[in-house]
């Protein structure tokens, strides 16, 4: 496909820029209180017919929005994503396009280039080492389930969830992924998420919210926490209170795949390291962009517009789907609209 003029045009202004045994497959093993219903294969909504994945292991991402398989990514692997974090870090690389976030609690601190001062590294499609992960054989076999098989990497994060310095800070709100996205059917994305260490309540692991995949997508703004909130963590105001809540306590390299509705978040670190979590975003590359004028959506359109501007040095000249075809890679297949 040839790119767009729009894209061309961002293009351009950015070229001045500088434990089971391995691979076993599993649902997540919770049972209390996640009762997938019986499912027809004509039924399934939100999975593909490939032969990937077991008819439980469907039926609980039908149901429930999210599916964990464990062991899937090496600990050679992680090691290779920790030691060019480092070096990102410690400004060792520069790869074009990265986004380098720090807390709330810090960005205003004196600049100290280590990973102490990083909460999260997005957009790193140009890092030819952490954008391995998005092309990994064994996280687009999974993907291909929920994206089908012409496969694009749409947002990728590195998170270095940092000890909590009693703000609060280091907390997630709880959001809906999709909120980020003006690209639809949803039903065609998808989040890898994989733990790169142990990671558990107290060092802040994922919650989610079963079957909220289910619903719609709702409003969302910055919560009003006191410590103060990070940038671009906006969170739903109104969900409901006496859903379930699962916590997603992981292993290293264990993976959780989950839907771009399914309402979730991260606890407080309150242990002394960093937690750290690689991430990415995929659609099936016939999903198309929409406009999201008039939506709830609006909010985060403007701010991630403005903040293309500011970093990117555009001067009002790109749209939100600018920015986005601009991250977006090919994976897998054929690239169609995105
Ligand atoms: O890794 C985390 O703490 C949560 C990440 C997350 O939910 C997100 O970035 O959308």
């Amino acid at each position: 496909m040839g790119e767009s003029r729009s894209t061309h045009r961002l293009r351009i202004v950015l070229g001045h820029l500088g434990r089971p045994s391995a691979g076993a497959v599993v649902a997540h093993p919770i049972s209390g209180g996640l009762h997938p219903s019986s499912f027809h294969p004509q039924q399934f909504q939100f999975t593909k017919d490939n032969n990937v994945l077991s008819l439980e292991q469907r039926r609980f991402y039908e149901e429930n929005g999210f599916l964990v398989i464990k062991n899937l990514v090496s600990d050679a692997d992680i090691e290779r994503f920790r030691n060019e974090f480092e070096k990102i870090c410690r400004k060792e690389v520069k790869p074009r396009g990265l986004m380098v976030m720090r807390d709330v609690t810090i960005a205003k601190s004196e600049f100290v280039p280590n990973e102490r001062v990083v909460t999260k590294v997005q957009d790193f499609q140009e890092d030819q080492e952490l954008f391995r992960y998005c092309t990994l054989p064994q996280i687009l076999k999974y993907v291909e389930c929920f994206t089908g098989p012409n496969i694009m990497a749409m947002h990728t994060m590195l998170i270095n969830k940092p000890p909590d310095s009693g703000k609060k800070t280091s907390r997630h709100p709880l959001h809906q992924d999709l909120h980020y996205f003006p690209f639809r059917p949803s039903d065609n994305i998808v989040c890898a998420w994989t733990a790169m260490e142990h990671i558990h309540r107290g060092n802040g692991c994922l919650v989610v919210l079963p079957g909220t995949h289910k619903g719609s997508l709702k409003p969302h703004d910055y919560p009003q926490w006191e410590g103060g909130v990070n940038i671009m963590f906006h969170g739903i105001q109104d969900y409901d209170e006496n859903n379930n809540r699962v916590h997603l306590e992981m292993q290293k390299g264990d993976t959780v795949f989950f839907h771009p509705l399914l309402i979730h978040g991260s606890g407080r670190n309150m242990t002394q390291g960093f937690r750290k979590a690689i991430s990415c975003h995929f659609a099936g590359a016939s999903c198309e962009y929409i406009d999201v004028k008039g939506t709830s959506q609006e909010n985060i359109e403007k701010e991630i517009v403005d903040m293309a501007d500011k970093f990117y040095g555009a001067k009002g000249n790109i749209d939100l789907k600018d920015v986005w075809r601009y991250r977006a890679r090919l994976v897998k297949g054929e690239r169609i609209n995105l």
